[in-house]
């Protein structure tokens, strides 16, 4: 991933989780507590399980800034797992001595469940696909690093990429948009950014929120699990982020491609998304109004959702992803053993959330201002935040300003030339063959 970039390590019930970021400018102002307050947010939300009265996370800045400044160097950041300490054998780092070994065997020989190794692979989850490739036996080995435990981590990362696009006016936030069917009404959202924020599921219409909640009351009681929608929207991005010019400087399919890689998510939409197949264009593109005196560009609309041609077009990006129900059930689905390839009645369980919505509208937070951060940073340039501060009111100045008016040809010419008395006179062989004004005139080719 481009200039900002990040990578994550760590086992769901292992030590801690770990990320690196790298690319951030130095003179950023980051600290524990700011980046605390995602972590905070991702874990809450009705319908999460028991693993999250057990860990509060928080991450530790072990590297990369100082007295409260990034150097421009690697940050590191550490979230540890509190649930680290009933694993310690089950997940040692180191190998196992006589004595440890033989303690699992017993465990597990008298029943369990953590010491006893899995091969009853989960419906839905990455246990048989992953187990066959890195040529496990166990499937432990392959659920500890698909766990989405693993978005913490992102998500602190997310912390810092927040702080920076905070330098520059661009916030981002989340919301539930819906949950096993039941979708949040425009009309009826009437609750501020905050007081949705501090809701069960973050969701802004306390109404579907009600409804919301009940279809995770009956799948719990059903031993099942639900997934749904959440909505990421930023404000205050500069027009023109990301390119139409190559597939690879597409902000959207790079954002898509950030918010699809999140565990739960199956498909990532912007603005009106899928709707727009089953409208005319007339329903869909979004009239351009004009330009304001303060230089800002004004649409009807935003049903392209902040992007057009992979370029931010001023207004708000509105990213939604859809989040599939968890594949761990209490009520297990049949399945089959890695080790036999028989059927068996019921995959493996341990213990799981219902529903995980609003904490992966947080994740996708923490993708986005990630993507963001990084389109910033590779446009603008720079080794210190004011360096790109600089950049970016350089760039919004210029497309703030009215362009020069175009000429024909390219090059402007002495005007006596299309005056009256020089209309007798020979024009000048037009460059590009065309005879006539129609053809001139006659539009782009959209
Ligand atoms: C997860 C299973 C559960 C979730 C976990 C993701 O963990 P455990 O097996 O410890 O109960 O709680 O998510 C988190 C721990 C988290 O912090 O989001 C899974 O299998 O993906």
């Amino acid at each position: 991933m481009g200039a900002f970039r990040f990578l994550t390590a760590g086992e769901s019930h292992g030590p801690s989780l770990g990320v690196t970021i790298e690319g951030v400018p130095a003179g950023l102002t980051v600290t524990a507590d700011d980046v605390a307050v995602d972590l905070a947010r991702r874990q809450r939300g009705y319908g999460r399980g028991a693993r999250q009265t057990i860990e509060q996370d928080r991450a530790e800045i072990l590297g990369g800034v100082r007295h409260g400044l990034t150097l421009g160097s690697p940050i590191l950041l550490l979230v540890r797992n509190r649930d680290w300490e009933n694993w310690t054998q089950v997940m040692a780092v180191e190998p196992l001595d006589e004595e440890a070994a033989g303690a699992l065997f017993t465990a597990a020989s008298e029943g369990n469940k953590k010491a006893t190794p899995i091969t009853r692979v989960r419906p839905g989850h990455a246990d048989l696909a992953g187990a066959l490739k890195y040529g496990f036996n166990d499937v432990r080995n392959v659920l500890e690093r698909a766990s989405a435990r693993e978005t913490a981590a992102r998500v602190a990362a997310g912390g810092v990429a927040r702080a920076f696009l905070r330098e520059f006016g661009i916030e981002t936030w989340s919301f539930t948009a819906e949950v096993g069917g039941v979708s949040v009404d425009p009309a009826l959202c009437t609750r501020s950014r905050d007081e949705a924020d501090a809701s069960p599921l973050r969701c802004p219409d306390p109404a579907a929120e009600e409804r919301m909640i009940a279809r995770i009351d009956e799948a719990r009681s059903a031993g099942d699990t639900v997934g749904g929608v959440f909505e990421v929207v930023v404000h205050g991005l500069p027009i023109g982020l990301g390119s139409y010019v190559h597939w690879d400087r597409r902000l959207d399919a790079a954002l898509a491609a950030a918010v699809m890689s999140i565990n739960i998510v199956k498909g990532v939409e912007f603005g009106l998304g899928f709707e727009q197949t089953r409208r005319f264009g007339s329903g869909v593109h979004d009239v351009i109004e004009g330009r304001t005196e303060e230089g800002r560009w004004v649409h009807r609309s935003n049903n392209a959702g902040g992007l057009t041609g992979g370029v931010t077009n001023g207004e708000p990006l509105v990213v939604r992803g859809a989040v599939k129900p968890i594949s761990t059930l209490a009520r297990p689905l049949p399945s089959a053993d890695l080790v036999t390839g028989e059927a068996v009645d019921k995959a493996h369980y341990e213990r799981s959330d219902i529903s995980v919505v609003p904490a992966a509208g947080v994740v996708a937070e923490a993708m986005v201002m990630l993507t963001l951060a990084s389109f910033v940073l590779e446009k603008f340039g720079g080794d210190t935040v004011d360096d790109v501060r600089a950049g970016l009111e350089r760039y919004r100045a210029r497309i703030a300003a009215a362009p020069e008016a175009p000429v024909a040809g390219g090059r402007r010419r002495d005007a006596s030339l299309s005056t009256p008395a020089n209309a007798g006179a020979a024009a000048p062989a037009p460059a590009h063959g065309l005879t006539g004004t129609d053809e001139a005139g006659s539009g782009g080719d959209d």
